[in-house]
């Protein structure tokens, strides 16, 4: 039986009633990211010509100034909500503050806020490793006029969508608004989003674990522990851990909710408060892993029930299966 294909657009519109109070602007705001996804697609995909036609920061043989991509992915997002009309202020790991989307008051009355970061793991292009865009969606709590910082450092748990956007073998939005979690391929040749993933659930087993080992020296015992636990050769039952990390939190996550695993960017001496960062990559990753049935802490309390105080808030980041996310829990309640 063929499967009718299903846009993101057409599955977002369809889930509009399951937003009683929804007139479309959610829907509105999808469809611009996924919009921007897609050219910023274009962009990441000639990523290795660039050094043919031009390295970044020069001109290219059109005479175009040819960008830093993650630089690109920022402006075309911000182009992309400004220009939509839904988004009251936007939050980007790239930038120092929040952005106050003023011309959008003239004609709406925007009530979203979008947190993001817009090519996570960019370091990775010139390897062509996967590298991913990672975004949040609020409500605004600031009643009247223009936006504020507060808008944007809402608990996790106050998210009312998140996704990312895996720019891989394929490219491919990973998104929930709060009732599970759903893949969409971008099928080149439609230039459309597709259904391809419906309804994803992390394994309640998994044995993929995902951690820079190059740190290990200056983690906590009770993740050295844990580690220690999964590569336990002498262990009677042969444990079928397998360690994988790509160093891409968007590539290692998206591997761990297809076939189960934990990922972990623990506190280390280079960076004591952890890596990650709270509002742009830990909740958008914490809230899919959750509805998809897995687990997220920073190693004492669940992410998505932390208080921001600063946009670019680092935090210890484990996020998971549920029986690896115990385990770990045991040992660090065991040596702290
Ligand atoms: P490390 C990429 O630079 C990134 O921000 C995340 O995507 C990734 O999980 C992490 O840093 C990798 O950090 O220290 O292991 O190279």
């Amino acid at each position: 039986m063929s499967h009718r294909l299903v846009t993101l657009n057409q599955f977002v519109v369809e889930g509009q009633k399951d937003f009683p109070c929804s007139e479309g602007k959610l829907t509105r705001l999808l469809s611009d990211i996924g919009a921007a996804a897609k050219v910023i697609t274009r962009e990441v995909r000639k990523a290795g010509l660039v050094d043919i036609i031009g390295s970044h920061g020069t001109t290219n043989i059109q005479g175009e100034d040819v960008q830093k991509l993650d630089i690109y992915a920022n402006q075309t997002l911000i182009s992309f909500l400004r220009s939509g009309g839904e988004c009251a202020v936007i939050a980007s790991e790239e930038d120092d503050d929040i952005i106050v989307v003023e011309d959008a008051y003239d004609f709406t009355d925007p009530k979203y806020v979008v947190t993001m970061d817009p090519l996570d793991g960019s370091s990775n292009i010139d390897v062509n490793a996967s590298i991913g865009t990672i975004f949040s969606i609020y409500k605004r709590v600031s009643k009247q006029g223009k936006a504020s910082r507060e808008d944007a450092l809402q608990k996790g748990s106050e998210q009312v969508a998140a996704g990312y956007v895996i720019y891989g073998s394929s490219t491919m939005l990973v998104l929930t608004t709060g009732n599970g979690v759903n893949g969409f391929t971008l099928d080149p040749s439609i230039g459309e989003f597709c259904l391809s993933h419906p309804n994803i659930k992390m394994s309640p087993e998994g044995f993929i674990f995902s951690v820079n080992e190059q740190n290990y020296h200056s983690f906590d015992k009770g993740v050295k522990k844990f580690i220690d636990y999964c590569k336990d050769e002498d262990a009677d039952s042969k444990r079928p851990y397998r360690a994988r990390y790509i160093g891409s939190l968007v590539a290692d996550f998206h591997r761990n909710l297809l076939k189960g695993g934990i990922f972990m960017y623990p506190s280390t001496e280079g960076a004591p408060k952890g890596k990650l960062r709270l509002v742009y990559e830990c909740n958008p990753i914490a809230f899919i892993a959750e509805q998809a049935g897995g687990r997220a802490t920073n190693g004492t309390v669940r992410v998505l029930d932390i208080k921001p105080t600063e946009l670019h808030q680092r935090v210890p980041f484990a996020v998971g299966s549920e029986n690896l996310m115990d385990q770990l829990n045991t040992h660090l309640m065991a040596w702290g």
